[in-house]
């Protein structure tokens, strides 16, 4: 393959946004803009898939202020305050440890495309994701096409297949991601991981990229009984540095399901590009100084 330009990269990034930006909104969603400060953000806490070496923070006015790891906690309060269907275009910022370079697909500022349906379950979550990747891939391949090069997409065909995590690890052992993904040719759903103590543990989800891409969403239908969230909070340790999300939760949070979809792996997987740091016009990728 002939080497990625980085205006090949911007304009499929471009055609990626576009579409999603007219995806949901097709799917009645309404853009939300993001928060990048919060005094409470995802915690990560709980999902072997993260490997953050700390929270970012920053001292302002008095307050310490986190910077965003992922909007779900704001998701969720808007939820709760009658919001239905949202979507952001969200940059978080995750200290991943250095070793997370060789995955090729941890960055850590990145955008995802995040967004969260009111009392929905996963298959709705499913059916969403199904349809926008289905149609995002097409838009690609016909819009795009200079930009691709030699590249030849495979069709994507919903719906994809679903898979218990516990089946994929009885069979392919710990590393069924990266066997799966490599084996497969189409995008699959893998259920049921160790999560975070706001994702349901049964109704819990990954979306998986083909041709050894892999992850490229991570979600779930929302833990939203209080008595649960606390328990699980506490069992994880998060209580007490989470003492505003603990207060929103007593007051009762709306059930909903949701997720997020990385654009730099989505892009990365539409060029073919070896490493995500090809696909990131300014490459923010742990273990490597950043140039400008
Ligand atoms: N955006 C994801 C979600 O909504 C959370 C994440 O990025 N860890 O579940």
């Amino acid at each position: 393959m002939t080497e990625l330009k980085k205006i090949d990269v911007a304009r499929v990034t471009d055609k990626v946004l576009d579409h999603a930006q007219r995806y949901f909104r097709g799917e009645g969603f309404i853009e939300i803009k993001p928060v990048m400060l919060g005094r409470v953000t995802d915690p990560l806490d709980g999902d072997p898939g993260s490997a953050v070496l700390k929270t970012g923070t920053i001292e302002y006015g008095g307050q310490n202020l986190s910077l965003m790891q992922s909007m779900i906690l704001h998701k969720q309060k808007l939820i709760a305050e009658g919001f239905d269907r949202i979507f952001i275009l969200s940059p978080n910022i995750r200290l991943e440890q250095p070793q997370r370079e060789k995955t090729g697909r941890h960055a850590f500022e990145f955008v995802q495309i995040d967004f969260e349906i009111a009392h929905a379950k996963k298959e709705d979550v499913f059916e969403l994701v199904e349809g926008f990747l289905a149609s995002v891939s097409k838009a690609v391949e016909t819009d795009c096409a200079e930009s691709l090069g030699t590249r030849g997409l495979k069709c994507i065909k919903a719906p994809f297949d679903r898979y218990h995590v516990k089946d994929l690890e009885a069979e392919f052992g710990p590393d069924w991601e990266t066997i799966m993904s490599e084996e497969n040719d189409q995008p699959f759903w893998a259920l049921g991981l160790e999560r975070e103590f706001y994702d349901d543990e049964k109704n819990n989800y990954d979306l998986i990229l083909p041709e050894g891409y892999g992850e490229v969403l991570s979600g779930g239908q929302r833990v939203h009984e209080t008595q649960k969230v606390l328990e699980r909070m506490e069992a994880h340790g998060i209580l007490e540095t989470n003492r505003e999300y603990v207060e929103f939760a007593k007051q009762g949070i709306v059930p909903s399901a949701g997720g997020g979809i990385g654009v730099d792996r989505l892009v990365r997987y539409f060029t073919g590009a070896e490493h995500v740091a090809d696909v990131q016009l300014f490459p923010r990728i742990p273990g490597r100084s950043v140039e400008f």
